[in-house]
């Protein structure tokens, strides 16, 4: 099975040029789709650490990003292949003052695969939107995406407000996002947790399951 180094080398030197062909030669020689997503994870959370020792700037940062895009951009319509009926409704979104969503259009195309019907909010999503669009959809799931320290309390603002709104025992609520821990989505008022899209899948059928 191949290791996606080179894919991964491209991603993490933020060379986007040749990132869709060798993308879809990944996929051609037939390593899984989910197997090359978490190798390009890896690659980013390095790229982040560069980015922490000052070895790599905002620019570097955007290049990754760019190349990580344009990489799912191809894995998309694998990933999303589904004959399946719908299983549930799912509005998701990255909170508000949060411009991360690249996570979230993954854990997005997982759920889509396995044929969840899903709202995609974007990202800096305000607590307010969110309620709206989840009065407006009647989802089975909410999803919360945050990847800064400085955002991630706004999932705990997110569920006051469904609470406040009278809406909160209508849906599920699942959080994700690099910060965050089982733990501390609990901590905020979440019903579930998951670190990657594999995990997404799993929970939020269960969380359908049970309600
Ligand atoms: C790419 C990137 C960017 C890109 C984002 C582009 C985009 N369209 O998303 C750009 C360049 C714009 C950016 C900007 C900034 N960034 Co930035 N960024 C990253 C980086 C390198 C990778 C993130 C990523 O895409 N990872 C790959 C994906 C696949 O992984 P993921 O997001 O974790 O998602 C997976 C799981 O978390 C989970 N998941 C995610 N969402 C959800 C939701 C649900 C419901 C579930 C169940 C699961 C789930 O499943 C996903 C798939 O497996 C991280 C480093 C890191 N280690 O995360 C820094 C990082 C997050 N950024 C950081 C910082 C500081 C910033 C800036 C503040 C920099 C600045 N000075 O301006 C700005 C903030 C802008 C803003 N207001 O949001 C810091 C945050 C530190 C902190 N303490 O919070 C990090 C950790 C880098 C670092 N080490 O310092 N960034």
């Amino acid at each position: 099975m191949s290791d996606c180094s080179i894919l991964v080398e491209k991603v993490v030197e933020g060379d986007w040029k040749e990132i869709a062909r060798l993308t879809q030669e990944e996929i051609d020689s037939g390593t899984k789709p989910e197997e090359i997503i978490l190798k390009l994870q890896a690659g980013m959370e390095l790229v982040g650490e560069k980015y922490s020792t000052g070895e790599y700037f905002l620019p570097d940062m955007m290049k990754s990003a760019r190349c990580m895009s344009l990489a799912f951009e191809v894995l998309k319509p694998v990933v999303e292949s589904s004959s399946f009926g719908s299983l549930g409704k799912i509005v998701i979104g990255t909170v508000k003052s949060d411009m991360h969503d690249i996570g979230k259009n993954i854990v997005t195309g997982f759920l889509r695969g396995v044929g969840f019907d899903v709202i995609d909010l974007g990202a800096d999503v305000s607590e307010d939107r969110f309620v709206e669009e989840v009065i407006r959809h009647q989802p089975d799931i909410l999803g919360l995406s945050s990847l800064l320290t400085t955002t991630m309390r706004q999932i705990g603002v997110v569920i006051k407000k469904l609470e406040e709104s009278g809406f909160r025992s209508s849906v599920k609520v699942i959080a994700g996002g690099a910060p965050i821990t089982e733990k501390f989505a609990m901590s905020m008022g979440a019903d579930a947790y998951a670190a990657d899209g594999g995990q997404a899948v799993k929970v939020c059928k269960q969380l359908v399951q049970r309600s």
